[in-house]
C-alpha cells in the first residue's frame, strides 16, 4: 500500500471554476455526464480519479477524444497537453444498486444516497477529488417520477419539469464553491416535516427534514434541533445561515453519523429520528448534538475548508467543540423553562455543564486515550496515511476539540470569538490549514500578552500520545507558601517508537487549572507570588516548558489540590494523592468536574486493586462511606450525582492495568457494585422513590438526570442482589411511559437478574420493535453487550432473521457491541471471540471496507494483554492480514498493529 505524507502536499495545476452535472437515475446502471470548465494553474497533466466506473466518453471543447489521447488506469484517467482552458465533457456509468460501501452513488431502502467524504465522489465520475479544488455546481437529476418523487440536491432548485416515459428532472444550483466532498444528491420516496424560519438578518429560510414515508412523526426534535442550531450559530458565534433552504434526509443504511453536504445534510436515520416511546434520553441528546455538528459544519468546513485531508481536525476538531458548547449552552437554556430562578437556576446551569463536560471527558478517555497509546497513535493533524477513511479518529476529532478547547481558554471566549471573527475574514471561500486557524488565534493571543506565543501550543498538531504531567507540593509552614511543581512528559507512541533516539518531543503549552483546599475541605483563595491579580479560588497554570514551577502565598496549612479542573487540558495527571485527600474532594471540593473525578480515582484504586489479586484486599467501606455521603449530599443534582455514584469504565481501569486482564476487571469492577449496591440499598431506594419523573416525557437536562440516577440505583440494587428490586425493575420495565425507563429495566434485569423474567421482557421487547428497525438495534445491542452473552449466544444472534451484516447500524448493534462493549466475553480465555472478530472483518471487508477496518481496529491493543490472550490476538490478527484480496483499510489497521 502506498503511504501519502502530509509533507508532500502540491496544489493541483487546474482550477475547476464550474462543474454541471447531470444524473440519469437508475438503481442498476446511472449514467452521469459531468462538464468542466478547467483554468490551467501550474504546469502538469490532468489527473482525475475514478473508481468502480465504467467510461462511456472524453470530449475537449466539445470535441470527442479518441483513446489514445488519455491514459485511463485502474483508479486515474489522465488528459496531457491541455492549454491555459478547456471544456471537458466526461460520460461514465456506475451501480448504485449494487454498490454496498456506502460511499459514492448508492441505493437504501429504494432511495438513492450519496456519501463523498473523504474520496467518494470519484465513485460518481471523474474528478479531481480532493479538498482544495473547489467550484460552483449545477446538477440536474432525472429519474422515473413513481418511484423518485423527490430530486434534492445542494442549494436551490432553479427548474423543474416532467419528461417522457414517466420520469422527471429537477435542477439544483449551489450558489457557493465547494470541495466535490460536500456533494449530494437524494432521490426517493420521501416524507418531510418542514418550517418557515427568519434568519437575524431578515432572510427567510426553510427547514426541511426529510424520512421514509411513516416516519414523519419522528423529525419533530430533529427539526427543533435544527432551528436551535440556526439560533445559536447567530447568537453565540455571530454566525448566520448562508443559504434559503437548508434540508436533512434521513438514511436508513449510512456508515457514520452524518455528513455536512452543502445546504443537504444526509444523517444517519439513528441521528434524526425519535418519539419517546422509541429513544432514549441518549438518542435525543445524541439527534441534538448531530445535528448542531453538521449544521455547524455549514461555516465551520463549508465556507472555510481544508487544504488537504491531513487538515480534516480544521474543521472536526472545531466542530465537535462547538458542537459541545452547543450542548452545554442548551442544556444550561432548557433549565430556565423548569420554574429555577436566581442562584437555584445559575447553580442548576452551571451543574448542567458540568455534566456535559464529564461525559464528553469520559468519551475522549475511553476511546482517544487508548488509541494515544496505541499502534494507530497519530497527532491530530497526521503525518501520513494509507487509507483517509481510517483517520476519522477519536484523536482528529475528540482530541482535537480540546486543543481548540484549550484555545478558548488561553484566549479567553471573547478572545476566541476575536480570533474566530479573523479566521472567517482571513479565509472565507478558501481550502486552509490548522496552521492558518491557530495564525488567527495567535494574532489575539499576542495582542492579549505581548510577551507570549503559541510556538509550544502548534506541538499538539505535530505531536501524538496523551502527555503525563506530574504534580508536586511542597509546603513551607514558617513562609505559609506552597510551591506547586508541574512537570511534563511525553512517551513516544505508534510509528514514533520507530524513530528510536532521533526523536524529539518538546513540551506542549497546557493550559492547568488549579485549586487549593484546606483540610477541612473549604476552598482557599489562590494569590500567586508576583502576580498581582485579586486572589480567587481557582487559577490556570499555564505550563510551557518541561517543568515549571509557581508559588502560592499565605497559606495558612498543607493543602489538598484540586487539579486538572473542568479537565483543562488532554493529559493524563500524576499525583500522590491519599485515599482521604479523595475522599475530601469528592465531599467538598467547589469545582464539580474535580469533585467528581477524585471519586473515580478512588473507586479505581479499590476496583485495580481487586483485580490485581492484592494479598490484603481493600476496604471497601471506605469507598462505601465516600458514595454515602454523595448519596446524602442534597445540594447537588442528580445528573451530576449519576455520573460520580457510576464505577469506572472497564476500558478506562484497563488502561491502567499491565497486562491487562479483562476477565479479572470485570469481576472486580462487579464486586465492587455489588458491595456498594448491598451496603447502600436504602439510600438506593431512596433515591428511586426521589427522582420519579411522572407526567408527559421531556428529554431536559434536568427530567433526564432523574432518569440517569434512579436507573443507576436500580442497576445498583439489582447487582447487589435485592430480590424486591427485581419486582421493581419488572413493572419499570411494563409500566415505562418511555424508552429511556423501559430500556434500563431491561438491561437491569437481563444483566443482573437473568431467568424467565427477564426473558419474557426480551421477548416483550422485540414484539414492540418488529416495524422499528432502531428499536431492533437496541434489543441487539442489549444482548451483545450482556453480562451473559459469549460469542456462541452472539452467533446465535446473527442467524436470527432480523440481523444483516449490510446494514451498518446492525452490524454496529450486534457485532460491534460484542467486539468492543463486551470485554468479559469477547477476551474469553478460548479465543472464541477473536475467532468471531475474525471472521466478521473479514466477511464486511468483502463489501464495505470502511466498516470493516473499524471493527478491526479491536484488536489493536493486543499486545497490552496477558500472554494467553495475546497469542490468541496474534493469530486472529494474521489470519485477518493472510486473507487475499483485504482492502487498503483493513491492510492499514492490521499491519500496524502488528508491526
Ligand atoms: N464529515 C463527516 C464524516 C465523514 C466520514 C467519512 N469517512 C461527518 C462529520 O464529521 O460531520
Ligand atoms: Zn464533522
Amino acid at each position: 500500500p502506498v503511504t501519502i505524507r502530509r509533507q508532500d502536499y502540491q496544489p493541483y495545476p487546474f482550477a475547476v471554476d464550474t462543474v454541471a452535472l447531470a444524473f440519469d437515475l437508475q438503481p442498476a446502471l446511472t449514467t452521469v455526464t459531468a462538464e468542466l470548465e478547467v483554468v490551467r494553474q501550474h504546469p502538469g497533466d490532468l489527473v482525475l480519479d475514478g473508481e468502480d466506473l465504467e467510461l462511456v466518453s472524453v470530449a475537449v471543447d466539445g470535441q470527442p477524444l479518441a483513446s489514445h489521447a488519455y491514459q485511463l488506469a485502474p483508479t486515474t484517467l489522465t488528459i496531457p497537453g491541455l492549454g491555459e482552458r478547456a471544456r471537458l465533457t466526461l460520460v461514465s456509468r456506475c451501480r448504485p444498486a449494487e454498490n454496498a460501501t456506502l460511499m459514492g452513488l448508492y441505493v437504501s431502502n429504494g432511495v438513492f444516497f450519496t456519501q463523498c467524504e473523504a474520496e467518494g465522489f470519484r465513485r460518481i465520475t471523474w474528478f479531481p477529488d480532493r479538498p482544495d479544488v473547489m467550484s460552483r455546481y449545477t446538477v440536474t437529476l432525472r429519474a422515473p417520477k413513481a418511484d423518485f418523487p423527490q430530486l434534492l440536491s445542494n442549494g436551490n432548485l432553479i427548474a423543474q419539469r416532467e419528461l417522457a416515459d414517466g420520469r422527471h428532472e429537477a435542477v439544483w444550483e449551489d450558489p457557493f464553491r465547494k470541495p466535490c466532498y460536500l456533494f449530494a444528491l437524494v432521490a426517493g420516496k420521501l416524507a418531510w416535516t418542514e418550517k418557515r424560519v427568519r434568519t437575524r438578518s431578515g432572510r427567510d429560510v426553510l427547514l426541511q427534514v426529510y424520512t421514509d414515508p411513516g416516519n414523519e412523526g419522528k423529525t419533530e426534535w430533529a427539526l427543533a434541533s435544527l432551528e436551535r442550531s440556526l439560533r445559536w450559530d447567530e447568537t453565540r458565534f455571530d454566525l448566520e445561515l448562508d443559504l434559503d433552504r437548508f434540508m436533512i434526509v434521513a438514511a436508513r443504511d449510512f456508515n457514520m453519523g452524518a455528513m455536512e453536504n452543502k445546504g443537504l445534510n444526509i444523517f444517519n436515520a439513528a441521528y434524526v429520528l425519535a418519539d419517546p416511546d422509541s429513544a432514549t434520553d441518549a438518542n435525543y441528546s445524541a439527534i441534538e448534538a448531530v445535528i448542531g455538528h453538521e449544521y455547524f459544519h455549514n461555516w465551520t468546513g463549508n465556507r472555510v475548508t481544508c487544504r488537504d485531508w491531513f487538515q480534516l481536525s480544521l474543521k472536526e476538531g472545531l466542530t465537535v467543540f462547538r458542537d459541545q458548547e452547543f450542548t452545554a449552552d442548551m442544556m444550561a437554556a432548557a433549565l430556565a423553562d423548569t420554574g429555577l430562578t436566581g442562584d437555584a437556576l445559575a447553580k442548576a446551569q452551571a451543574s448542567a455543564r458540568t455534566v456535559k463536560r464529564i461525559d464528553d471527558v469520559i468519551a475522549l478517555r475511553a476511546a482517544q486515550f487508548p488509541e494515544d497509546a496505541g499502534p494507530m497513535a497519530h497527532p491530530i493533524r497526521p503525518e501520513s496515511y494509507q487509507e483517509i477513511g481510517n483517520f476519522y479518529t477519536a484523536t482528529v476529532y475528540e482530541k482535537g476539540a480540546e486543543v481548540i478547547r484549550m484555545q478558548h481558554t488561553l484566549l479567553g471566549e471573547a478572545g476566541f470569538q476575536r480570533g474566530m471573527a479573523e479566521y472567517f475574514r482571513r479565509h472565507d471561500g478558501q481550502a486552509v490549514t490548522c496552521d492558518d486557524f491557530v495564525d488567527a488565534m495567535e494574532s489575539v493571543y499576542r495582542a492579549q500578552h505581548p510577551e507570549r506565543d503559541l510556538t509550544a501550543f502548534r506541538r499538539w498538531y505535530r505531536q501524538a500520545g496523551t502527555p503525563r504531567v506530574r504534580v508536586t507540593l511542597a509546603y513551607d509552614a514558617q513562609a505559609r507558601t506552597c510551591t506547586v511543581t508541574l512537570a511534563q512528559h511525553c512517551a513516544p507512541v505508534g510509528v514514533e517508537r520507530l524513530a528510536g533516539d532521533s526523536l524529539h518531543k518538546a513540551p506542549v503549552h497546557i493550559p492547568f487549572k488549579i485549586g487549593l483546599l484546606d483540610a477541612q475541605g473549604h476552598p482557599l483563595p489562590l494569590r500567586l507570588s508576583g502576580s498581582d491579580a485579586a486572589a480567587s479560588d481557582t487559577v490556570v497554570l499555564e505550563l510551557t516548558e518541561a517543568s515549571q514551577h509557581w508559588v502560592f502565598t499565605d497559606v495558612p496549612g498543607h493543602p489538598v489540590p484540586s487539579l486538572l479542573r473542568d479537565f483543562s487540558a488532554p493529559v493524563i495527571v500524576e499525583y500522590d494523592y491519599t485515599d482521604r485527600d479523595l475522599a475530601l474532594l469528592l465531599a467538598h471540593d467547589t469545582n464539580a468536574y474535580a469533585r467528581r473525578e477524585a471519586g473515580q480515582e478512588l473507586a479505581a484504586r479499590h476496583i485495580l486493586a481487586h483485580a490485581s489479586g492484592a494479598t490484603t484486599p481493600p476496604d471497601d467501606a471506605q469507598l462505601v462511606q465516600a458514595w454515602r455521603a454523595v448519596l446524602d449530599d442534597p445540594q447537588v443534582d442528580p445528573g451530576w450525582r449519576a455520573r460520580a455514584l457510576n464505577l469506572p469504565a472497564e476500558k478506562v481501569l484497563a488502561e491502567r492495568m499491565s497486562p491487562i486482564d479483562p476477565g479479572a476487571l470485570a469481576q472486580a469492577r462487579d464486586l465492587v457494585r455489588a458491595r456498594l449496591g448491598r451496603d447502600l440499598a436504602g439510600q438506593w431506594r431512596a433515591a428511586i422513590d426521589d427522582n420519579q419523573t411522572p407526567g408527559a416525557y421531556s428529554p431536559d437536562p434536568l427530567s433526564a438526570g432523574r432518569r440517569d440516577l434512579k436507573n443507576l440505583a436500580l442497576s445498583y440494587l439489582l447487582a447487589g442482589g435485592d430480590a424486591p428490586a427485581r419486582e421493581l425493575a419488572e413493572l419499570q420495565y411494563r409500566d415505562a411511559g418511555n424508552m429511556t425507563d423501559r430500556l434500563a429495566a431491561l438491561a437491569a434485569l437481563v444483566n443482573h437478574a437473568p431467568g424467565a423474567a427477564a426473558d419474557a421482557a426480551l421477548a416483550d421487547f422485540y414484539q414492540r420493535s418488529r416495524r422499528d428497525p432502531l428499536m431492533l438495534d437496541k434489543w441487539f445491542a442489549l444482548q451483545a453487550t450482556a453480562r451473559t452473552t459469549d460469542a456462541g449466544q452472539v452467533r446465535k444472534l446473527l442467524a436470527h432473521s432480523d440481523f444483516t451484516l449490510r446494514n451498518p447500524n446492525r452490524a454496529r448493534a450486534l457485532v460491534f457491541q460484542f467486539c468492543l462493549n463486551n470485554p468479559r466475553h469477547f477476551h474469553a480465555a478460548d479465543g472464541a471471540g477473536y475467532r468471531f472478530w475474525a471472521e466478521q472483518v473479514l466477511a464486511l471487508d468483502a463489501f464495505n471496507p470502511e466498516i470493516a477496518a473499524r471493527l478491526a481496529r479491536g484488536l489493536e491493543q493486543w499486545t497490552r494483554y496477558a500472554p494467553v490472550l495475546r497469542d490468541a490476538m496474534h493469530a486472529a490478527l494474521e489470519r485477518v492480514r493472510s486473507q487475499a484480496g483485504l482492502s487498503r483499510n483493513v491492510t492499514e489497521i492490521v499491519s500496524k498493529a502488528l508491526e
